[in-house]
């Protein structure tokens, strides 16, 4: 199998991360912050290139057998049901989600997602987009670097994420389904707009917006203030998503009760 090099693996043209001194750089910086802080979102399509996708996804395939089938109730918070609320407050409604997980430690050393994911010229830039001195990868064993493995009639319920910011790169897309779609405006700093978020749980799509991610697009997404979900899955095509995470502080794991959960057991670091 290839082993790429991190410059192979990224379309350098377009996404100049090998020379952080350079104007068409900062000008990609610049970019990404200015779509964070207007739509909670940047998208940079073709980030990786399709050799780089394609090999990748081959990767994923020979590992997939081995992802832990996540099935889970939870609400919108991903918070412990808090029953000072009424029953039916969307505080304490119920999202489902079913999906298949592959751990940082399911992923081998040379494998190319993972040289993506400990490419140093990435993190600098995620640090700079971002507007962070420095950044670190996560030193969690399992939550560092993961794949959800999404098959026919498999989703993501309504979440808010627990960071701030969400770092995804899409690798295969589903025939149909398994889209990405978010909500504005349903929380802030100190606010939620309850009435709106339970319409929308209740099956209003009137302000959904659906992305539209593409294999071998990066995806940084502020999810922490926007509701969103992953539509079932239509077809016989699985849904691969990578989620790459960077943490502002070295040593950052998840405690052994959400590895258990996500990944159906625990490591030591
Ligand atoms: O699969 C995706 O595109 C996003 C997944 C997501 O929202 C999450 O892992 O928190
Ligand atoms: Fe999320």
């Amino acid at each position: 199998m290839a082993n790429f090099e991190e410059k192979d693996l990224i379309n350098n043209r377009r996404y100049p991360l090998h020379s952080p001194a350079s104007s068409s750089y900062l000008n990609l910086v610049s970019q990404c912050q200015q779509d964070l802080v207007k739509n909670g979102a940047c998208m940079l399509p073709g980030f990786l290139t399709t050799e780089a996708t394609a090999q990748i996804v081959a990767e994923i395939d020979r590992i997939a057998p081995k992802a832990y089938p996540c099935n889970e109730i939870h609400n919108v918070f991903l918070e412990e049901d808090d029953i000072s609320f009424p029953e039916d407050h969307p505080r304490r409604l119920k999202e489902k989600t079913s999906l298949d997980s592959l751990a940082y430690d399911h992923i081998e050393k040379g494998d190319a997602l993972r040289t993506l994911y400990e490419w140093d010229q990435l993190l600098h830039f995620v640090a700079a987009v971002l507007g962070e001195e420095k950044m670190y990868r996560m030193a969690d064993p399992m939550a560092a670097l993961t794949v959800n493995v999404m098959k026919k009639g498999q989703n993501h319920g309504w979440h808010f994420d627990e960071s701030l910011v969400t770092i995804t790169v899409m690798l295969e897309k589903p025939l149909e389904g398994g889209e990405f779609q978010y909500v504005t405006d349903l929380r802030g700093e100190s606010w939620n707009d309850y009435e709106s978020l339970n319409d929308v749980l209740s099956g209003n799509e009137d302000k959904v917006q659906t992305l539209p991610v593409e294999p071998g697009t990066l995806l940084l997404f502020a999810g922490y203030y926007q509701l969103h979900r992953v539509s079932p899955v239509v077809g016989d095509t699985t849904r691969y998503v990578a989620t790459l995470c960077f943490k502002d502080e070295p040593g950052v794991c998840n405690s052994p009760k959400v590895q258990k959960l996500f990944y159906g057991r625990t490591a030591a670091v």
